[in-house]
């Protein structure tokens, strides 16, 4: 094919960068595992750490990490992309890269606790400087920039709000203020959503998620838009050392390859549970951009392809009702992380965002009887038969006072 970059959705996963070993025609990308490659001689050496293209050593390069990011910086649209060891080693090196002493950043407030906490305790430290406001008002972000602000970091949909941010209007914000804007799409996948493509100028994700998705790798990416800010983010990600290692990088590889299939049987899956949840009349709210009562559902038309397959609810009875459900479920399974085949529950207040003051939780939307669904590619009628029960079993045992 002459220009993977205008082929389908599921063609542009499975080809993007993609190509048969030049040395073996192998179709699958090898597992380059080699901390190191020889040079035939000291001029090539000194010609490589000098610029010129070839590898050197597996921290400034690996050709199987190199395959991941090719396929990533073009499903994003970027200019290219930095494997990272988590997604929170690529949120570091963005924060590391785009801020400085003195420095202030405008963030989302209900972003995944970490990204949240890193700032407050360890940035901080540093002089960095962060106003967490609720990006889905334009308006919050528009008051909190500063002369001093350098970025603003968004996460839309947010963890575990799935709050969204108008991605388009905050790089108009940002780039009129003189700071960069990064965008966490992890909860999207670039399957359903490209930020750069609405003005971003860095995407990050969590590789952990939906882009693997199968509950077994551990990674992150940083895609840029313009080359300047992709050299700025690998020269920081390079010395801070939270890189991709190539076994890593074969499995988000191999991962990656049924995105699109995964996502659209998950989201499908969810959509269905949203309605069924909405019907229940065990459940007192539930929370799905694709809802078409969700206050958000037409932003979600404007920049997604789709709404995910998160879906948020809380139950009749608050926090005790919500724990004994979240302990009675049989298929789906109690534990965080998102995005992979099997459906997980969690309670982000004592969980995921237990490390986010109680205070700063309820000023983001983060109930305390909040429950998180992480739908995944189950039959449907299965997972609303476990749901079915775990509601029944719940509120059971909540009359019963056991
Ligand atoms: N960004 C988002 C939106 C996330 O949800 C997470 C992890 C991260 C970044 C960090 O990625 P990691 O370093 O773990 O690859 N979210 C988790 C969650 O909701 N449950 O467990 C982890």
């Amino acid at each position: 094919m002459d220009d993977v970059r205008r082929a389908g959705p599921h063609t542009r996963i499975i080809h993007g960068g993609q190509q048969a070993d030049p040395e073996t025609g192998a179709v699958s990308t090898p597992i380059y595992q080699s901390s190191t490659f020889a040079f035939t001689d000291a001029d090539q050496g000194a010609a490589r750490f000098g610029g010129k293209p070839g590898c050197k050593y597996t921290r400034l390069g690996n050709p199987t990490v190199a395959a991941l990011e090719r396929n990533i910086a073009l499903l994003e649209h970027g200019c290219g992309a930095l494997g990272a060891a988590s997604g929170m080693a690529a949120i570091n090196t963005v924060y590391l890269a785009l801020l400085e002493q003195d420095a202030h950043a405008v963030v989302t407030d209900c972003v995944y606790g970490p990204t949240r906490t890193v700032l407050e305790t360890e940035y901080a430290r540093f002089g960095v400087q962060a106003s967490f406001v609720d990006s889905s008002h334009p308006d919050n972000v528009a008051r909190a920039l500063r002369p001093n602000t350098k970025l603003v970091f968004v996460e839309s949909p947010a963890n575990p709000t799935l709050k969204l941010t108008d991605i388009a209007r905050c790089a108009d914000l940002a780039h009129r203020a003189g700071a960069l804007l990064a965008v966490d799409n992890t909860f999207a996948s670039p399957y359903l959503q490209n930020p750069l493509q609405l003005g971003a100028d860095v995407v990050v994700h969590s590789m952990t998620k939906f882009i693997n998705g199968h509950t077994d790798v551990v990674a992150g990416m940083i895609v840029a838009r313009e080359e300047h800010v992709l050299e700025r983010l690998r020269a920081v990600h390079v010395n801070l050392g939270g890189t991709m290692d190539p076994h890593q990088a074969w499995l988000v590889l191999r991962g990656i390859k049924t995105l699109g299939l995964r996502m659209e049987r998950a989201q499908a899956n969810a959509r269905a549970l949203a309605y069924y949840l909405q019907r229940h009349a065990d459940v007192k709210w539930v929370n799905y951009p694709g809802l078409v009562d969700h206050p958000q559902h037409a932003l979600m038309k404007q920049q997604m392809r789709g709404p995910g397959a998160i879906v948020t609810f809380g139950v009749r009875g608050g926090l005790e009702t919500g724990r004994r459900l979240i302990n009675s479920v049989e298929l789906a399974t109690l534990a965080v992380s998102l995005g992979g085949i099997e459906t997980l529950i969690e309670h982000p207040a004592s969980m995921t965002h237990a490390g986010v003051s109680a205070e700063e939780r309820r000023k983001a939307g983060i109930t305390e009887d909040l429950v998180r669904i992480a739908v995944g590619c189950e039959d449907y009628e299965d997972l609303e038969k476990d749901l079915e029960q775990a509601l029944e079993k719940a509120s059971r045992e909540a009359a019963a006072g056991v």
